[in-house]
């Protein structure tokens, strides 16, 4: 079985500092110990990466054709800005779930559309780093039934 991607982008390499009261106090490295926490359980595995630029992500997905069963994705603020991202999940067959720390709808109003919730199998916000234990757990069961 191809393993899970999980995807992070700009600014969540420094998740644990920036802003705790909204994102908490675990780091990236925690989270990625979650998620792979998350796919043993049902069976799977994940692939992590996180960047702070757009092509990176991008190319990532691309990659994902070939080498993952399913995408997790936390976009960063390019979930408000990137048709490219949207363009790119498209092209990936298999089920994407999208995740965000923070409620998006409970704060600032530019960040309430999400592109890439047009593509996304399940969406979660606002479950705190634990959203992505979830989003792990989904996207692990959308790819065995
Ligand atoms: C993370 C970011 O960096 C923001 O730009 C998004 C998202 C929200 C989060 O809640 O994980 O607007």
């Amino acid at each position: 079985m191809k393993p899970i991607l999980v995807l992070n982008g700009p600014n969540l390499n420094l998740l644990g500092q920036r802003e705790p009261e909204l994102y908490g106090r675990e780091t990236l490295a925690d989270v990625e110990t979650l998620c792979a926490a998350s796919a043993k359980e049902a069976g799977m595995s994940v692939t992590c990466h996180q960047s702070n630029r757009e092509y990176e992500l991008i190319d990532w997905i691309h990659a994902a054709r070939d080498t993952a069963s399913a995408i997790v994705i936390n976009p960063g603020a390019f979930t408000h800005t990137s048709i490219a991202i949207l363009d790119a999940l498209n092209a990936f067959e298999g089920p994407v779930v999208e995740v965000h720390i923070s409620n998006i709808h409970k704060r600032e109003a530019f960040r309430h559309h999400s592109y890439v919730s047009g593509r996304a199998d399940a969406v979660i916000a606002g479950a705190g780093v634990q959203g992505y234990a979830f989003a792990v757990a989904r996207a692990a069961r959308l790819v065995t039934g």
